[in-house]
């Protein structure tokens, strides 16, 4: 990681599945990211706050803190942050369409890139339904569709109600990992399709701790990845290219800055 004296300047940041409030998250490498990386539009594309976990054991150390802090403090200095939340941040989801200390609260929006190019920026939890069910959602169509889109949303709401874990679709096929693969490919075309369903180029999701940059028939699918395992993040530059951005840990630490505790679900 070569450091420059001033901070790289971008269009828009996106970032996901920081899952601060857990011993996974990489709080230390987000911080150094934040300090070198700047941006006019900076999307927190859900699972930024693990919310399932804080109920349950507690972890906060201050540089979770001073996570929070940096973001707001470029909400401050005049960058425009907007929270799209996951299924980790559900509890934003209550807040839709509302805003505090600077920070919008959206469950989805439509970022224009530079070059005109339109992309439905969303975390993706909402479509774990869609890839259980792909088969029998194929057969009864759209509103079906749309409808079981509905129900995911409020189910895993009355699961958050009742104490009980989020169905997490990245833990269950990593239990599975014969078919992870398949998983990974059929969340990357539920999301390429319902950008397609709504007339954009591309979708900016994240969700299943993968980043990725590909075109799904015609589709731009990118993929934020996370800051639990990888330490990625997606760019837009000032021209509209848009890239993946992996955040390499200081080489002089020798030893891995890896999760020591669990696995963070998606
Ligand atoms: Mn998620």
């Amino acid at each position: 990681m070569a450091k420059s004296a001033a901070a790289q300047h971008y269009r828009a940041l996106f970032i996901s599945d920081v899952h601060l409030g857990t011993r996974g998250c990489q709080a230390e490498l987000l911080l150094d990211f934040l300090k070198d990386n700047d941006a006019e539009t900076v999307y927190l594309v859900g699972d930024i706050v693990d919310g399932w976990r804080l109920k349950r054991s507690w972890h906060w150390p201050q540089t979770h803190n001073d996570v929070v802090q940096k973001i707001l403090r470029k909400g401050r200095k005049g960058a425009r942050i907007v929270y799209v939340p996951g299924n980790h941040d559900e509890f934003l989801r209550d807040f839709l369409g509302t805003h505090f200390g600077g920070v919008e609260v959206t469950d989805s929006i439509i970022h224009e890139g530079a070059d005109g190019r339109k992309y439905l920026v969303i975390h993706g939890d909402q479509f774990d339904v869609v890839i259980r069910h792909a088969r029998w959602l194929a057969f009864f169509g759209d509103k079906a569709y749309v409808f079981a889109l509905g129900v995911n949303t409020w189910l895993n709401a009355a699961r958050r109600r009742l104490g009980l874990q989020y169905w997490s679709l990245s833990a269950w096929a990593k239990l599975k990992v014969k078919n992870a693969v398949s998983f990974i490919g059929r969340f990357e075309e539920a999301l390429s399709e319902e950008a397609r369903r709504r007339g954009v180029d591309g979708v900016i999701c994240g969700h299943i701790h993968h980043a990725a940059d590909r075109d799904m028939n015609g589709i731009r699918y990118i993929n934020t990845g996370d800051w639990v395992e990888s330490c990625t993040a997606v760019a837009e530059h000032h021209d509209g290219t848009i890239e993946v951005i992996r955040w390499v840990r200081p080489a002089t630490t020798g030893e891995p800055v890896s999760a020591k505790g669990q696995a963070v679900a998606a």
